[in-house]
């Protein structure tokens, strides 16, 4: 038996913004896809830097710019760890879009017409706008592998589209939209075998179970702070070492160099070679507290929790008559799902829902082509959860499903 017991009540006490009332209402917050909530401890490690040792990293000979270089140092080491990565591997970014924009560019370089670059149908618009930017400069083509009845990724496809014309497969951990939990390891054996070069986008799956970037054998691997308790404006490219030192950096300026003459300019180690100019510092910091936070829980525990309540979320949608789009296999759901009323516009649900004080996402969910085409949908509703959320808060949300269809006069 799975010990899904994770004490909430705790924890919900660590996140302030869970006493507001939304319209009167409790908030039951059931948008983390989009962004998670942050918690005191973070809140607290981002005040401590501003409000102790306010200071730049990597160059201030002072005891505030030692302080803040250290505790910068830390993070990284934190999240290198998180992952299962060293420290030279761990690059910080803006987030997962700067991340696969970074690989993008950096990539296009080794690219020649007629190579071809695999991503797969449900990815989110970060992982397919920079690859057909990288296309129209390369002539290059780009496939996508299919999604599947089920609304898993079809693996025979894949093993078909993937080549020795492919040079790169990108592909999403978990999907922002179905929830489905891709096998990133057989497609990344896929890619190896080739000789192409592996990317998981995990934005969705870093925050929500235990990711070995070792284990999974990836070369790059992308992921955003603010989706898993840190702020915003701070996220993950994680890279093999042997791939990071052969690629050029996509920043140049102050603190990536080792040496600048008027001529020419050596790169500085590794991770550093890629953090030009003063960075997110604060942002750093607070990912590294979030890291802290998660891991004083246990990713496995919080993964088990949210498995419970992802199965609790369906069955209860599921009696409420409402359509939801995921994975047939329970144990290759993540905490999202993704559904529609029919009769109702998804802007109406979630506005209705709004007023019931429970914030879900409604539109496309930055995935047009996989909502649009695959699912034949102009907008659906999402409602994604994490550690914080309860039963009650998928109680909530299937009381505000049914005023809703009162509202709109659906049976
Ligand atoms: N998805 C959602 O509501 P950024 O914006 O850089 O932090 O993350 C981009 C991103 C990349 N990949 C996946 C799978 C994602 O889900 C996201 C962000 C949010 O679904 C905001 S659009």
């Amino acid at each position: 038996m799975k010990n899904h017991m994770l004490d909430v009540g705790n924890i919900i006490k660590d996140f302030a913004i869970l006493n507001k009332r939304i319209n009167g209402k409790r908030l039951v917050y059931l948008d983390n896809a989009a962004t998670s909530l942050t918690p005191e401890p973070v809140l607290e490690a981002m005040n401590e830097y501003y409000r102790s040792y306010n200071a730049n990293v990597h160059r201030s000979i002072h005891t505030l710019g030692e302080k803040a270089t250290k505790e910068y140092v830390e993070a990284h080491k934190k999240v290198a760890d998180f992952i299962n990565a060293d420290l030279e591997e761990t690059i910080f970014t803006k987030g997962a879009t700067e991340s696969l924009n970074a690989l993008a560019y950096c990539l296009m370089k080794d690219l020649k017409e007629g190579d071809e670059v695999v991503l797969s149908e449900m990815e989110h618009h970060s992982n397919i706008v920079p690859w057909q930017q990288l296309a129209k400069n390369k002539n290059v083509k780009v496939k996508y592998i299919c999604v599947n009845d089920d609304y898993e990724l079809d693996l025979e496809h894949a093993r078909e589209l993937i080549n020795k014309k492919t040079k790169i497969v990108s592909v999403m951990h978990v999907s922002n939209v179905l929830g489905t939990i891709n096998d990133v390891k057989e497609i990344g054996g896929l890619a190896k075998n080739v000789g192409a070069v592996f990317i998981v986008d995990s934005a969705q799956g870093a925050p929500h179970f235990s990711v070995d970037v070792k284990e999974i054998d990836c070369d790059f691997l992308c992921f955003s702070g603010h989706k898993m308790l840190g702020p915003t404006g701070i996220g993950v490219l994680y890279g093999k070492k042997k791939m990071l030192e052969k690629l050029n950096p996509f920043l140049f300026g102050g603190e990536m160099i080792r040496e600048v003459n008027f001529e020419e300019s050596k790169w500085n180690d590794l991770p550093w070679k890629f953090e030009a100019g003063t960075p997110n510092i604060a942002g750093g910091i607070g990912l590294g507290a979030a890291v802290d936070y998660l891991r004083k829980i246990g990713m496995e525990r919080i993964r088990n929790y949210e498995e419970h309540l992802t199965a609790y979320a369906f069955k209860k949608l599921k009696e409420a008559g409402v359509l939801v789009y995921c994975a047939k296999d329970a144990r290759k759901r993540g905490g999202v799902m993704t559904f529609k009323i029919d009769g109702m516009h998804a802007h109406d649900v979630a506005a209705l829902l709004d007023k019931e004080g429970v914030a879900i996402r409604a539109g496309h969910m930055c995935a047009m082509p996989l909502v649009n085409k695959i699912l034949k949908e102009n907008a659906l509703c999402r409602a994604s959860l994490y550690f914080y959320n309860t039963t009650g808060d998928i109680d909530t949300l299937i009381i505000g499903i049914k005023k809703a269809k009162e509202v709109f006069q659906i049976a």
